[in-house]
């Protein structure tokens, strides 16, 4: 039976489970229609907007429920709190609610919700816990407003400069500042976070799988051993505008073209490095059907398993893009707009992890450790924190669309291995 992206396949039918399983089911339910597009069925949750607001008060509902302490830190990312916040030393799990344009139900969501979902399974199983335990909610994860992934996190670890953060702008060219102050959030506290930091002894986000490596092992659940490094750069072409109708090809600077020619370079150079080339987002100026475009702005995203590979293909497409501009009379600006280097878990964590889950399931399985392409919050505080990640099998591997699921036996097993997890490091 699998969770369709549309809602839960039968609230609640599944099998009995623990506690938490339960509780995972009916927040589902409720955290599902909010920022769903009827048209597309995928989700529109973007930072600092209604539906935004409207995921953070659901959180807040879920914490106060439970007789968490509630926060909203400088970077407007919120916590719940089980103990001492001071203390230090405490395990936090959690993950984002934001989404991509149209991005499913799964990514960022699956691992609030089964964070909730797992301390309410921990409250079943009755266990002590000796060091404070939080789960969080990080702040503009997916940067699909303002087109820098994890500002929430990035902020919070000194990654992103608040003067950088004051200069994102979205599409309207509304500021982050501006967005957060509409939203009801005060944009003048936000920076670095090191305190609040220093007091995370240890971070653990679940996560939908992004890719089919559980599908084809067949495990539910799998620990992450790394992120590859990725980046996302600007490419703007600019030609000369003028009449469709009446320009001739000769006479003209059309800065489409060479935008075409650097996809399908990308996609050549993604081939012989062995790495990842997407050309995602697109802006043309003027935008209009009858005008040749002054401006072309194109957005790549790139990753590689290794740096090697990145520069590799980076530097190839930029090459072709050049060399097409050139050939065309086209200007071309590259800007890099984003970078996160590869991401190794730290490994006494990952393997405190894999010693947990194999302790528990059937004799001598061991839990898939896996590599992925995807960025997360887990991956920026790894700098400042030691982190792990679960992930949660996606028969499909399919991510960033509508068609997004998991089974609800898989989401089940996530929450209790993740209970099983918070239990070994905040109980024992
Ligand atoms: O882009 C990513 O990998 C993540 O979904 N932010
Ligand atoms: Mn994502
Ligand atoms: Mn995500």
């Amino acid at each position: 039976m699998s969770l369709p992206a549309g809602g839960v396949a039968n609230p609640g039918g599944g099998a009995a489970a623990p506690g938490g399983s339960s509780s995972f089911l009916s927040m589902w339910r409720e955290l599902l229609p909010i920022g769903r597009h009827r048209g597309s069925g995928g989700y529109r949750r973007y930072a600092w907007t209604g539906a935004d607001v409207d995921c953070r008060a659901w959180f807040r509902t879920q914490a106060e429920a439970r007789g968490l302490a509630y926060e909203v830190d400088r970077n407007g990312n919120q916590w719940a709190w089980l103990g001492d916040p001071l203390a230090g030393d405490a395990v936090v799990t959690g993950s984002h609610l934001d989404s991509v344009p149209d991005g499913g139900a799964f990514d960022g969501p699956l691992g609030v919700v089964s964070s909730f979902a797992a301390l309410d399974e921990l409250r079943r199983r009755g266990v002590e816990f000796t060091r404070p335990l939080a789960i969080g909610n990080f702040g503009d994860e997916e940067g699909a407003r303002f087109g820098l992934a994890c500002v929430g996190s990035r902020l919070a670890a000194g990654q992103l400069t608040v003067e950088a953060a004051h200069r994102l702008r979205d599409g309207d060219g509304i500021t982050l500042p501006q967005a957060m102050e509409a939203a009801g959030y005060d944009p003048d506290t936000i920076g670095p976070d090191p305190e609040r930091l220093a007091r995370i002894g240890a971070f653990v986000e679940l996560h939908v799988e992004q890719g089919r490596a559980l599908d084809l092992t067949g495990d539910p659940v799998g620990i992450a051993s790394a992120i590859w490094p990725h980046g996302r750069w600007r490419f703007d072409f600019r030609g000369e505008a003028n009449h469709a109708g009446t320009t001739r090809l000769a006479d003209r600077r059309d800065p489409m073209l060479t935008y075409a020619e650097t996809v399908l370079a990308a996609r050549r150079e993604a081939e012989l490095a062995g790495a990842l080339a997407t050309f995602g987002k697109i802006a043309v100026e003027p935008n209009g059907v009858n005008a040749i475009p002054s401006l072309v702005r194109g957005w790549l995203d790139s990753r590689a398993a290794d740096q090697d590979r990145l520069d590799a293909v980076v530097t190839g497409i930029e090459r072709a893009a050049r060399e097409h501009a050139e050939r065309a009379g086209i200007d071309l600006d590259v800007v890099r707009e984003s970078f996160t280097p590869v991401v190794e878990f730290e490994h006494a964590l990952r393997d405190e992890l894999g010693k947990i889950l194999a302790g528990r399931g059937d004799a001598g399985r061991t839990v898939p450790v896996l590599g992925t392409g995807a960025g997360h919050d887990a991956g920026i505080l790894s700098a400042s924190v030691p982190t792990a990640m679960l992930f949660v099998r996606n028969p499909t591997g399919v991510s960033h669309s509508p068609a997004e699921h998991a089974a609800e036996d898989d989401c089940v097993a996530g929450v209790v291995a993740l209970a099983d997890v918070l239990e070994g490091l905040a109980c024992s």
